[in-house]
């Protein structure tokens, strides 16, 4: 009578125990970062493209909220990327610049990450497509043995990546620690100072590519799957990747992921490769968007958030999935290679309204489509003006799954769930963005340091904004900084340069 008594109580105390993990598992939204590389602030037809549709993302934002000032760190991907994952200014570190294929891991793994701080809450956490902040330590990667520190070192408890840029050796998938689909009787060697191996380079041999690198630019080293990039790779031919596959693959392995952690709570950083050069999407897409192969490009990164949202739907997962789409740095349409999107753009303008674009302090190097869905807590169709860095969504989604972060992490990061939420419109205090140089916004201003760099990058044909004298624009009445009124107004120029002296002291 006891025994029973005693097991019958601990059958509803497991019971009870069982549901209370399921209800508080299900209270914690899921949540997915699909960040986009170099889209643009125009490039999406709910941000003014007129040229082709981008229905599935623009669906997320007519049942989600959309931004208009949102911002990425800074003007390029290795930068960007490490802003958001940290929670902390690129340019704190040194290191953090475009990073080569066969650099070393810049993210500290004595600190809290994103995903970190979300693996602690209680989440599964992937990262899944382009990484680009180094791997390994001390300049050494073993390609060939176990590929570490790396994405599994600072959070991740799954990770998929292509390592550095699709224009980038090595061209492989690392899952975990180890290259995909390695024969181990063909070993990888790469090497960013001289050629090695056998295999033809574009330079020697252009007459095997299918799109010809731009003599300006290089890009001429090793080709892998009839494309030359940048660096010499020899060995791992059977894991090498097919670029027309990259976006089904990386698809694959988050739908994958999402299944496999339906009944608990996830977060999948989803980098796509698109649309990033050398861009040869899938023939699906190829030729399909009259505007070259940058608009093939968008045309499957849309198609790709759609397979995402519907594996979502299908696994009953959408109410309680909060999908964030972004992009990691503004748009450029020659980076390298010579692929016709130059020719096609007519009359669209990647960075719509906005000045520059990729490599720019100017407003399109960092502001980029920014769209938040989470049906029921965001408000579906609503549109914010509210200035917001992607250096803050570290904090903000640690307070969103209930969890404060150490003292040290995310220095940068300000919890600005509300603005997030779509529940308030309120501006961050301040913005500081990299691309040269630094640049700081606050209120209706825009203040660029003075510095020595280019104005203007011809091979690119961007405006970098760079200039040796003070720089100030009025961004509710100049949002394309055409009137430098630096001279006009010498007390905001003062304050702002004190702001970004004080936080740099921080
Ligand atoms: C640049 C490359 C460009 C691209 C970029 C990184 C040259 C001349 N240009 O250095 O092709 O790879 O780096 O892009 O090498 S990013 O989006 O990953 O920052
Ligand atoms: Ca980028």
């Amino acid at each position: 009578m006891t025994t029973r008594f005693t097991a019958s109580k601990q059958l509803v105390l497991f019971v009870t125990l069982f549901f209370a993990c399921a209800v508080s598992a299900q209270q914690k939204p899921n949540i997915i970062i699909i960040y986009a590389d170099d889209v643009g602030y125009g490039d999406l037809s709910c941000y003014g493209m007129t040229r082709i549709q981008t229905p599935h993302i623009d669906r997320l934002a007519a049942q989600g909220l959309r931004f208009t000032n949102a911002h990425s760190t800074s003007a390029t991907c290795t930068p960007s990327r490490y802003g958001i994952l940290t929670g902390k200014y690129p340019w704190r570190q040194k290191g953090t610049g475009i990073a080569p294929g066969d650099a070393s891991l810049i993210i500290p793994m004595n600190k809290g990450t994103m995903p970190l701080t979300l693996q602690q809450a209680g989440y599964q956490t992937a990262a899944i497509g382009k990484w680009h902040l180094g791997l390994g330590t001390n300049g050494t990667i073993d390609w060939n043995g176990d590929i570490k520190p790396g994405p599994n070192e600072v959070g991740f408890t799954y990770s998929f990546i292509m390592p550095a840029t699709l224009d980038r050796v090595p061209c492989v998938y690392v899952e975990n620690h180890r290259v995909v689909n390695l024969d181990p009787s063909d070993p990888i060697a790469v090497n960013y100072q001289h050629k090695i191996g056998n295999d033809p380079t574009g330079k020697e041999n252009p007459e095997m590519l299918r799109i010809k690198p731009d003599p300006q630019q290089g890009h001429n080293q090793t080709i892998i799957d009839s494309i030359s990039r940048i660096g010499w790779m020899s060995g791992g031919h059977s894991a090498r990747w097919k670029d027309e596959d990259i976006a089904g693959t990386i698809t694959q392995k988050a739908i994958q992921f999402i299944g496999k952690n339906k009944q608990q709570p996830f977060f999948l950083y989803f980098a796509t490769g698109d649309i990033h050069v050398p861009r040869y999407p899938h023939s699906m897409f190829r030729g399909k968007s009259g505007m070259g192969l940058r608009g093939d490009a968008i045309l499957q990164l849309d198609y790709t958030v759609g397979q995402i949202v519907h594996a979502l739907d299908s696994l009953h997962l959408t109410n309680n999935t909060m999908i964030i789409f972004s992009s990691d740095n503004g748009p450029v349409v020659n980076d390298g290679y010579l692929d016709g999107s130059v020719e096609h753009l007519g009359d669209h303008h990647p960075g719509g309204a906005l000045r520059g674009g990729k490599y720019s302090i100017f407003e399109a190097g960092t502001r980029v489509p920014l769209i938040v869905k989470w049906p029921g807590e965001v408000k579906a169709g609503k549109t914010t003006n509210a200035l917001f860095s992607q250096v803050d969504l570290y904090a903000s989604l640690a307070k969103l799954a209930g969890y404060a972060l150490n003292n040290g992490d995310g220095p940068d990061s300000f919890e600005r769930l509300r603005v997030l939420l779509g529940k308030h419109d309120e501006d961050r205090a301040f913005l500081i963005e990299d691309a040269r140089g630094l640049s700081v916004t606050k209120g209706q201003w825009k203040y660029i340091v003075p510095n020595n760099g280019a104005a203007y990058d011809k091979a690119v044909n961007i405006e970098l904004g760079n200039l040796p004298k003070p720089q100030l624009y009025n961004m509710q009445t100049d949002i394309r900084e055409q009137y430098n009124v630096a001279e006009q107004h010498p007390e905001i120029v003062k304050e702002l340069a004190a702001l970004l002296d004080k936080v740099k002291a921080d």
